[in-house]
């Protein structure tokens, strides 16, 4: 043998092994014998495989290191516990201002005032380290989600669990609390206002805008939001582009459900506050506009609509809708008919909601996730969970019968139905803190996985216990709370990821796995709402402790310095939680509104007793109540 091939051959299969003797000498020669005997298929394939081995130990890479920098973060008395060190709870003094480091102590906020710091600094950063850094960043998007899961910063015991202590807040500490929504969402419309007016969304990063519908989403999203918050100037501005530039005359099509909730909601509120017919209007312009949608073969609405043609279509791989879709505008379209004296809104919606009350295909009360708009019938049937496809078809239940003054039994059966099936079926509590969760079933499995998206649900149980529905619907909803709650705080920029799985095995160390695809957060409202709706009815501060919390962590880790927020890839890397330079209109419509309801002490400001929120935080009147 060459003297040049056996050096390399050492080199490449032994290396870091110490010091040589005669007798591994010789295992290494037998080794190469074996080698050389070996077919060229069979080296291939060995030498495939040792690649590949070796890109994922590269890929794992970012993953390590995160454990090991979570180690060293962790203050002054780490050691081996520290990673199982408590969350210390947020606990304000007595009638103080609320601190910004006070929040719950993510690792960000570990290295000091970081206030200051935008997403465009930490993008800086990053990319002053290198561009390897930028590209494991983005491995959420390619890896297996069902293989890769990361676990929550700290594997918490339940003791260390945050908890609450009573806390009294004076009027000046309410005041500065309003006033930093405020300035939130005066921020997020100065960056819509100079680079988006009039179009869809806000990319903040870019300083651009992207259409969806091509109608302006955000700015109609927010108006009822800018009323509420007495931002005046804004309001003005929006509705003056209401009156001169707001036409539904337009060649594009439109998603009946996002359409309705956002467009058709969003002005049908607006016009209840501030009685402005303009509002009225352009309401019943939208409103016509999508009703070809309901001109299917089984009366269940196709998704889209052109609202320039009056022509409606499925989307172009099935004919099926998704179930929250036709379930979740009957709010707003049956309000339209009591404004209008038009019959016609109500009724189309009306009958989606009998056809599906009859169908067959339940799992005790709980809807697959779509439906057929030829036939009518559920499709891909097996699936249960009160996540996307599913959510807000539990909510207008109980909604739609608190709007029409709790008199329409069936739809109150279908929510208490549905809410046993969701106990039964869906409920589940977490290894080792025994949070309750609601996980989903797929073809009689149950799976751990719970959406953000469940997280309206605190909220809407709490809404049915205050109207008078079984009272360990609040318990289930205050538990509830407390495990969305613990889906931000246990993330380390302390914001929620889109999607957690909980740990069930007895002997599991942590409660909260991540995959990797689904560490990205939307600036999604769920969790503030349901906060909103626990503390006008508990009035307990730790809910609205929470929702400071949320506030700070969004201004930290989403706000771009020129103006507007960013949804974000990675919320748990405070470091680099990666920009997707993309500012939703439910930031403005619902999270930010919601906040400034929970921050409010008044609970006339929009009464739960004279108004219903539509699923996009729009308020609209309970009938026969007097507003
Ligand atoms: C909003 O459009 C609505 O809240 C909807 O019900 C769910 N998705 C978004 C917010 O997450």
């Amino acid at each position: 043998m060459h003297p040049q091939s056996q050096q390399d051959y050492v080199s490449i299969s032994f290396a870091g092994q110490g010091c040589y003797n005669n007798n591994k000498k010789w295992r290494r020669q037998s080794w190469w014998r074996k080698w050389k005997q070996l077919s060229r298929l069979q080296r291939s394939l060995i030498l495939f495989i040792s690649v590949l081995l070796f890109i994922c130990g590269i890929a794992s890479y970012p993953t390590v290191t995160e454990q090991l920098r979570g180690l060293t973060d962790g203050g002054p008395d780490t050691g081996s516990n520290s990673v199982l060190k408590p969350i210390i709870p947020h606990v304000l003094p007595q009638g103080q201002p609320p601190l910004p480091e006070q929040p719950s102590q993510n690792r960000l906020q570990k290295k000091g005032n970081t206030s200051d710091v935008t997403v465009e600094d930490k993008v800086a950063d990053v990319k002053k380290e290198g561009e390897e850094r930028v590209v494991i960043s983005w491995r959420g998007a390619v890896i297996d989600t069902d293989q890769a899961t990361e676990s929550t910063k700290d594997g918490e015991s339940k003791e260390h669990l945050p908890t609450h202590q009573e806390t009294t807040f004076s009027k000046e500490s309410e005041a500065s609390w309003l006033e930093e929504v405020r300035e939130a969402f005066r921020h997020a419309w100065k960056g819509y206002k100079d680079f988006a007016w009039g179009h869809d969304e806000l990319r903040p990063m870019s300083k651009s805008y992207s259409e969806w519908f091509g109608l302006g989403l955000t700015l109609i999203d927010a108006l009822d939001t800018m009323w509420i918050m007495e931002l005046k100037e804004e309001f003005k501005e929006a509705k003056a582009w209401v009156a001169a530039e707001l036409t539904f005359n337009k060649n594009v099509d439109v998603n009946l459900f996002e359409s309705t909730i956002r467009i058709l909601g969003g002005l049908l509120s607006t016009y209840h506050l501030t009685g402005d017919t303009l509002f009225l209007d352009k309401a019943k312009d939208i409103g016509f506009r999508l009703m070809p949608a309901f001109k299917t073969p089984s009366k269940i609405p196709y998704s889209d609509v052109n609202i320039g043609k009056g022509t409606a279509h499925p989307p172009r791989w099935t004919s099926d809708s998704t179930v929250a879709e036709v379930t979740s505008i009957q709010l707003e379209f049956r309000e339209l008919s009591r404004l209008t004296q038009e019959p016609q809104y109500e009724a189309v919606v009306t009958d989606v909601m009998k056809q599906i009350h009859k169908l067959e295909g339940k799992l005790d009360g709980l809807v697959p996730m779509f439906i057929n708009t030829n036939n009518g019938q559920f499709t891909h049937q097996g699936i249960y969970t009160l996540g996307a496809r599913a959510d807000s078809y539990y909510e207008y239940l109980l909604k739609q019968w608190i709007q029409g003054g709790k008199k329409e039994n069936q739809l109150l059966e279908d929510y208490l139905q549905a809410i046993e099936g969701v106990k039964k079926n869906l409920l589940q509590k977490s290894s080792p803190n025994g949070l309750t969760f609601v996980g989903e079933v797929s073809h009689g499995q149950f799976s751990p996985k719970m959406d953000h998206l469940v997280c309206f649900l605190p909220g809407t149980l709490a809404l049915g216990a205050h109207n008078g529905l079984p009272a360990d619907h609040m318990d289930l909803a205050k538990e509830l709370m407390e495990t969305c709650y613990q889906m931000y705080v246990q993330m380390e920029t302390g914001l929620s990821p889109e999607i957690v799985h909980f740990n069930m095995y007895q002997g599991s160390t942590r409660d909260i796995d991540v995959k990797l695809a689904d560490r990205h957060n939307l600036l999604r409202p769920e969790t503030v709402e349901s906060l909103f709706y626990l503390y006008r009815f508990t009035k307990d501060h730790k809910y609205r402790n929470w929702g400071w919390e949320i506030l700070q962590n969004f201004n930290k880790y989403t706000k771009v310095s020129s103006g507007g927020y960013t949804s974000i890839n990675n919320v748990r890397d405070p470091d680099y939680p990666s920009p997707r330079d993309k500012m939703e209109s439910f930031f403005l419509g619902e999270t930010l509104k919601y906040l400034y309801l929970l921050f409010s002490d008044n609970s006339n400001l929009i009464s739960l007793d004279k108004y219903v929120f539509n699923t996009e935080a729009h308020p609209l009147p309970i009938w026969l109540s007097t507003v």
